[in-house]
């Protein structure tokens, strides 16, 4: 029994999945009950492929679209989404930032100051990229995005899909797992030498 718990708790430890949904977007139904400012974004077609995504018709600063709060603990999570700059390469910045407010402004994608980069001549054009990090939040907070005042491409041009938003699933702490080991090995002898006294 003592073995199955360990092998059950290691299990768990180990286990790949992204944890729970905080936040879920795919622009298939519009700027629906996510989103509580909705500024000059608007849900169009996807440029490249047979589904909607999101851009912006005017510049932003501060941000343009907002999400309702995302009820969350302080702690860490994982941001991940699809990005499109349709703009040409000549011109340098694409534009995307991805931000929160916790209720402190915390901008985390856009030009090479942030956790992840969207706003630099190096990202490919007319091709969706993934985008995936984590990020700490204070307590709940609300998510913004924005294609930037101060980018040189066309408005317009910046496109975001597939948002979603989870909660972190930690590594396995060696130590932790050591741990549980020891204390595993430790009960599972003293129930071994009990039983031999009762027998
Ligand atoms: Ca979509
Ligand atoms: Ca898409």
């Amino acid at each position: 029994m003592k073995r199955t718990a360990i092998v059950l708790a290691l299990a768990a430890l180990c286990s790949p999945a992204f944890g729970a949904i905080l936040f879920q977007e795919d622009f298939e139904s519009g700027l629906g009950a996510n989103w509580a400012i909705i500024g000059s974004a608007q849900v169009v077609a996807d440029p490249l492929q047979a589904d909607n995504a999101l851009h912006f018709t005017a510049p932003g600063s501060g941000g343009d679209l907002f999400s309702t709060v995302i009820a969350a603990p302080a702690g860490t999570y994982y941001l991940q989404f699809d990005y499109l700059s349709t703009a040409d390469i000549s011109f340098a910045t694409p534009g995307g930032f991805v931000g929160i407010m916790d209720p402190l402004e915390t901008w985390l994608v856009g030009d090479a100051n942030y956790a992840a980069t969207i706003q630099t001549n190096a990202v490919p054009r007319n091709a969706w990229q993934h985008v995936d990090l984590t990020f700490s939040t204070n307590g709940n907070f609300l998510l913004k995005l924005e294609q930037f005042a101060g980018s040189s491409a066309p408005i317009g041009t910046a496109y975001f899909d597939n948002i979603l938003i989870t909660t972190e699933t930690p590594e396995p702490s060696t130590m932790a797992m050591v741990g549980l080991a020891l204390a595993g090995v430790g009960a599972f002898r003293q129930s071994k030498s009990k039983s031999k006294a009762n027998s």
